[in-house]
């Protein structure tokens, strides 16, 4: 991989990847070519390092019974991937739900008085969440009801449910699926820490076994840790309406103090939005020589800030280095997650100030500012003087910002959606009925440099929109989807008829922003909207999801909660699994029949999104409707 035409589709991306080059700086491409090829037994899923009897490896030659085809402890190759597999989907379940936790705690400061600078936005949202968790609101001050809300997500952490809150919100046909299975989320530090035990030596050695608790597993992230996730932020922040910005490394100005935050949690990086729109804030940088101040985002949190304050976009996980190079970012705040531990040296590289802000996730090299919801302001005030004297070293010799910024459309709530609806489902569910809108796919997940950068995200939403397929973004696929022009009405032009008129009547994108990863809980949450409206289980619908160029085990963890939920979901690349037959088997075939949906992975985006029409298709045809 020498190409750089053939690392990513985009001009920015292309131009900062021969700077990188003449500037010396190494970037994920370089280190893969390194990587490559990678451990045949650590693709396929088969090294076991669970206990020191090991580490084990289980041959792809070896015969059932015969050399190399145990470890020392006697597991096979189904036990050790589906093993492997389990704790991959924990990591990804943890993730996203201690992201939600620390959205509880914020939201418990604020209720307990000691986080002055965060407030409840959204007081009719939190009434309406109490109203759904069972807690009295009449009559009562906001702040109690607030306490309540936040025992009770806290509560879903634990281990003394029979299942999280939001299962009230799950299809009763789907309840039924869960029960049966014994997969209905319980708590979710309980489903991690249970896997965890799982796969301990000696414990659950029937992968199918493991398998169903990694669907449980996923389940209480999906709706709990992520659902909370959102829920509490839009409360804390606001609940997203529709709003322009713009997208590409081109939202980095010459002339401002640049700010890049990256990472997941909004509740660092709003406080950095709020520091940067200070007029005391904006003197200094004139005062320092900038025009102003520019906030702009990568990854999920910057999804966060895009999506309910309108913050441009830098660029998504492959620009993440890249916008370093532009020589023109004056600081890089990060809390968490999907943060590469090389951004540390390429800033070094530059004027760059690289700052974490999480206890939990700090970087050897990095400027450590203990971000907490009582101190947040002033960490922000300091972080933004930082910003504002590295504007002073930086060298306009080196700086080179290769694009224009493209306009895009975010905001989509389901709360926007149902109001920009009239306050009901009912005209989309018509829309849906006559065929206009076919169906809808939710295209969501990462970047990985073994996929030319954005050219499966993009490849497969043009071919969905072109079948009249609806399509729902988050994450990381947002930014391909704006850089790419689909996140404007003016998209429609590449949708087919029906889609096209649909958005041209109400003025939409044919691509629907809804947030960053964890808020994939608001598609869960219209899944279910829809089924309950229509008296369906959500397998029953024509909605399908895929993650085209995903890499992570939270992606893994959403892929798995979207399928046992019922969405038929596609990969642009397996997980490590494929050492297993039987654990294939069950992810490709074996939960049609348990959960009614599967995996299906598909390098090509043409070839994947014709198998997401397919499905499309003959839901349709299920539920009596024109294919
Ligand atoms: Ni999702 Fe967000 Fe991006 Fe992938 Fe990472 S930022 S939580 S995991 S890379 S979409
Ligand atoms: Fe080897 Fe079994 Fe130990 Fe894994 S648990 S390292 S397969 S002995």
């Amino acid at each position: 991989l020498t190409d750089i035409t053939e690392m990513s589709i985009w001009e920015d991306a292309q131009r900062m990847l021969e700077k990188a080059r003449k500037d010396g700086v190494e970037t994920a491409w370089d280190r893969l070519a390194q990587q490559t090829p990678h451990c045949r037994f650590c693709e396929l899923g088969t090294t076991c390092r669970n206990c020191v009897m090991g580490p084990c490896r289980i041959s792809a030659k070896a015969e059932p019974g015969g050399k190399l085809s145990r470890g020392v402890c006697g597991a096979d190759a189904d036990v050790i991937v589906a093993r492997n597999f389990g704790r991959f989907i924990a990591g990804g379940s943890a993730g996203h739900s201690d992201h939600g936790r620390d959205v509880i705690e914020t939201l418990e400061a604020v209720v307990e008085g000691h986080a002055a600078n965060y407030q409840i936005r959204d007081a009719a949202k939190l009434t309406r969440i109490a109203a759904e968790l069972g807690i009295a609101v009449e009559g009562r001050a906001i702040i109690d009801v607030a306490a309540d809300v936040v025992d009770a997500c806290y509560s879903d952490f634990g281990s003394r449910r029979k299942a999280v809150n939001f299962v009230s919100r799950v299809p009763a046909k789907r309840k039924e699926v869960w029960d049966k299975l014994g997969i209905t989320p319980r708590g979710v530090d309980r489903e991690i820490a249970e896997m965890m035990h799982r796969t301990h030596m000696g414990c659950d050695n029937d992968a199918p076994n493991t398998m169903l608790h990694a669907a449980r597993c996923a389940l209480s992230d999906g709706w709990a840790g992520s659902m909370i996730a959102t829920e509490l932020c839009d409360i804390l922040f606001g609940t997203p309406t529709p709003r322009k910005s713009t997208v590409n490394l081109g939202v980095i100005k010459k002339e401002t103090v640049n700010i890049l935050v990256h990472g997941h949690n909004p509740v660092v990086s709003e406080m950095i939005l709020m520091a940067a729109r200070e007029p005391e804030m904006i003197a200094l940088a004139k005062k320092a020589g900038a025009e102003g101040i520019t906030v702009a985002g990568l990854c999920c949190t910057g999804n966060e800030l895009l999506m309910r304050q309108g913050i441009p976009m830098a660029g998504n996980h492959l620009m993440t280095e890249l916008a370093i190079v532009t020589g023109a970012v004056e600081a890089v705040v990060v809390d968490y997650q999907c943060i590469m531990p090389s951004l540390v040296q390429i800033s070094a590289c530059y004027h760059t100030r690289f700052i974490d802000t999480a206890a939990k996730a700090r970087f050897t090299g990095a400027i450590h500012m203990n971000f907490t919801p009582e101190n947040a302001r002033e960490e922000a005030h300091k972080i933004l003087h930082m910003a504002i004297e590295a504007f002073a070293e930086r060298d306009p010799g080196r700086v080179d910002i290769p694009v224009e910024p493209v306009d895009i459309m975010t905001g989509f709530s389901n709360e926007a959606i149902l109001e920009a609806l009239g306050g009901s489902l009912e005209p989309l569910l018509d829309a849906v009925k006559a065929g206009t809108v076919r169906g809808f796919a939710a295209v969501v997940g990462c970047n990985n440099p073994k996929i030319k950068q954005d050219s499966a995200n993009v490849g497969i939403i043009k071919e969905l929109i072109k079948n009249d397929i609806m399509v729902l973004v988050t994450g990381c696929v947002t930014t391909a989807a704006g850089k790419a022009g689909l996140l404007m009405p003016e998209g429609a032009e590449m949708a087919g008829p029906g889609l096209r008129n649909l958005c041209g009547a109400l003025g939409i994108p044919p691509v629907l922003h809804m947030g960053s990863c964890v808020d994939n809980a608001r598609i869960l949450q219209l899944c279910a909207l829809i089924a309950n409206s229509l008296g369906v289980d959500i397998s029953d619908l024509p909605v399908v999801a895929s993650a085209p160029e995903w890499y992570s085990e939270k992606a893994a963890a959403i892929g798995l909660y979207a399928v046992a939920s019922g969405v038929y979901t596609h990969l642009g690349l397996p997980p490590n699994i494929l050492g297993s037959q039987v654990v294939t088997d069950i992810a490709l075939n074996g939960l049609e029949d348990l959960v009614g949906a599967s995996f299906v992975v598909e390098p090509d985006p043409v070839k994947a999104a014709e198998l997401l029409n397919q499905r499309v298709t003959s839901k349709r045809k299920a539920l009596g409707l024109n294919a």
